[in-house]
C-alpha cells in the first residue's frame, strides 16, 4: 500500500493530484484544511491536504463481505489481553443522497417559515424590532445553509470512499481507513497516525486477513510504548523520587497513592519531603497523608536543605519529594525546581517523575514536556484518565518525549486509583476497544 499526502488550493484539486499520481482508484483517507498563518492570514485562503492511499497489487474480494468480515473480526479478536476490541465501523449502506438533500431542504424551509411567521405577527409599528428579527433570520439561514453544505460534503466523501472501496473490492483498505479514523478520533496526533500507517506499508499484508493487519498495528503500538516499570527500589537506599509538574495535576495525591502501595504492599520504609512552600495549605495536605500512613514528613525551604534532610532519613528505602506545581511559563519557579533536583548529592540514587494530566491539551503537553526536559530526564505519570475518553495524548507524549510512562491514575481515591501503566490496555482503547 502507498499512502501519500497531496496539497491543493481546493479539496478537488488535492484529490485530482492524488488520483493523477496514485490512479483513479486511490482512496481518500483524510482531508485536512490548512488555515493560513501570519499577519495577513485574513487575506489568504485556506489550502487543503489530502491523505490518499492506494494498494499496489489488486486483491479483489467482495466489499460487502469485506465489511462483514471486519465486523466479525472486531467482535472476536482477542490479542493476549482480556477483552475483545470493538472498533466502530464505517456505514455499510451508502447514504441516500436524494433523501438527505430533501430532508435538509425541508428543515431549512421549516425554520425559515417559523421565523417569518414570528416576524409577521409583530409587524407594522415596531420596524426596528422587525429589522432585528430579519437579521436573525438571515443569520440562521446562513448557519443552516453552511451546516447543510458541510453535511453534503461529508456525505459525498463517504460515498466516494464507498465507491472506491466497492469498485476495488478491497477489504483491507476499508479496514485500514477504519483504523486510521479510530486513531484520529482518539486524538492520536496525525503525524503519529501516519507514522503507524507508513510502518504498515512495509508489512506484506496483501492477501492477509484483517486480523493480521490489526494484530500487526496492535503489536507495533505496544512496542512504541516500550516496557513500563513501576518504581524499582532494588538499588542503593534511600532512593529519592521527585514528583514535578504543572499545578493541580495530582502530584500530592499521587505521592500518597505511591507511598501507600510501597508501604502496605511491598513493606518498604517510606518518608516524605516537601519543597512546596508556595501554597499555605500544601504542606498540610501532605501532612494529612503522612499521619494516615504513619510516615515522617520534613519540609525544606531551600535546595541547600535537601541533603541534610535526606541524611536524617538514610535508613529509609524511599523518600518521596513533593514539589510546588508551576506554570511551565514561569521561568523563576522552573529554575527553583532545577536547582532542587540538581542539588542531590551524587551518593544518592534519584529519579524524577513528571506528573501530567491526561486532560491537558496536546499543544500544552508538548510545551510542558519540553520545559521539564531542560530540568532533568524524567519518567511520566499520567493522571485523571477517569476524566477523559480520549487517550491519544498518552501515545503522543510518549513518542514526542521518548520518556517512559510509568503509572496512570484514574480517580481521587487514595490509595486505590493508581496502576502501573499497562500498554495493552491503552493500545486497545486507542484502537477503539473498551
Ligand atoms: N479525577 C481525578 N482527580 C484526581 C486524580 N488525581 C488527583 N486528582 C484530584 O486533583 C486535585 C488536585 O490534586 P493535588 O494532588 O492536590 O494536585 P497537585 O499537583 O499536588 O497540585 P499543586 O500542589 O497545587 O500543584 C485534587 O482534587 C485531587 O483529588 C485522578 O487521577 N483523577
Ligand atoms: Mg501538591
Amino acid at each position: 500500500m502507498t499512502i501519500k499526502k497531496f496539497q491543493g488550493k481546493t479539496k478537488e484539486e488535492a484529490i485530482e493530484k492524488a488520483k493523477a499520481e496514485l490512479g483513479e482508484n486511490a482512496v481518500v483517507m483524510n482531508i485536512k484544511e490548512i488555515k493560513p498563518k501570519g499577519v495577513f492570514q485574513s487575506l489568504k485562503k485556506s489550502t487543503y491536504e489530502v491523505t490518499a492511499a492506494m494498494e499496489e497489487k489488486e486483491n479483489y474480494v467482495d466489499s460487502g463481505l469485506a465489511l462483514k468480515n471486519a465486523q466479525k473480526m472486531h467482535e472476536t479478536i482477542n490479542m493476549t489481553a482480556d477483552e475483545p476490541i470493538k472498533i466502530p465501523l464505517v456505514k455499510e449502506e451508502p447514504m441516500d443522497q436524494a433523501k438527505a438533500e430533501q430532508s435538509a431542504i425541508e428543515f431549512l424551509k421549516r425554520n425559515a417559515e417559523l421565523l417569518k411567521n414570528e416576524s409577521s405577527q409583530k409587524t407594522t409599528d415596531d420596524s426596528e424590532r422587525t429589522e432585528r428579527i430579519e437579521e436573525k433570520l438571515e443569520n440562521l439561514q446562513s448557519i443552516l445553509e453552511k451546516q447543510y453544505s458541510e453535511n453534503q460534503e461529508k456525505a459525498k466523501e463517504e460515498q466516494e470512499f464507498m465507491k472506491a472501496a466497492g469498485s476495488k473490492k478491497n477489504e483491507n483498505l476499508a479496514f485500514i481507513k477504519v483504523l486510521y479514523e479510530t486513531l484520529i478520533d482518539n486524538e492520536v496526533n496525525e503525524k503519529y497516525v501516519n507514522q503507524i500507517m507508513d510502518e504498515l506499508e512495509k508489512v506484506n499484508w496483501n492477501g492477509n486477513s484483517v486480523d493480521y493487519i490489526l494484530s500487526n498495528v496492535y503489536q507495533k503500538m505496544i512496542l512504541k510504548f516500550g516496557t513500563p516499570h513501576g518504581i524499582d527500589l532494588s538499588g542503593k537506599k534511600p532512593k529519592i523520587l521527585f514528583f514535578v509538574g504543572p499545578t493541580g495535576v495530582g502530584k500530592t495525591t499521587t505521592i500518597a497513592k505511591v507511598a501507600s502501595k510501597l508501604k502496605v504492599e511491598q513493606g518498604k520504609k517510606v518518608a516524605f519531603l516537601t519543597a512546596d512552600t508556595y501554597r499555605i495549605a500544601a504542606a498540610e495536605q501532605l501532612r494529612t497523608y503522612a499521619n494516615i500512613l504513619d510516615t515522617p514528613l520534613n519540609i525544606i525551604y531551600s535546595p541547600e536543605e535537601l541533603n541534610q534532610a535526606v541524611e536524617k532519613l538514610e535508613d529509609f528505602d524511599v523518600i518521596l519529594v513533593d514539589t510546588a506545581g508551576f506554570s511551565h511559563k514561569n521561568v523563576e519557579q522552573k529554575e527553583d525546581i532545577r536547582r532542587l533536583i540538581k542539588s542531590v548529592d551524587v551518593k544518592y540514587d534519584s529519579e524524577v517523575y513528571l506528573v501530567l494530566s491526561a486532560t491537558t491539551k496536546y499543544k500544552d503537553l508538548i510545551e510542558i514536556s519540553d520545559v521539564y526536559k531542560e530540568i532533568s530526564n524524567y519518567k511520566i505519570i499520567f493522571t485523571k484518565l477517569d476524566e477523559t475518553t480520549t487517550y491519544g495524548s498518552i501515545l503522543n507524549i510518549k513518542l514526542y518525549s521518548n520518556a517512559e510512562v510509568s503509572y496512570i491514575t484514574n480517580g481521587q481515591n487514595v490509595p486505590d486509583d493508581i496502576e502501573v501503566f499497562n500498554s495493552q490496555k491503552i493500545v486497545k482503547r486507542l484502537l477503539g476497544g473498551r
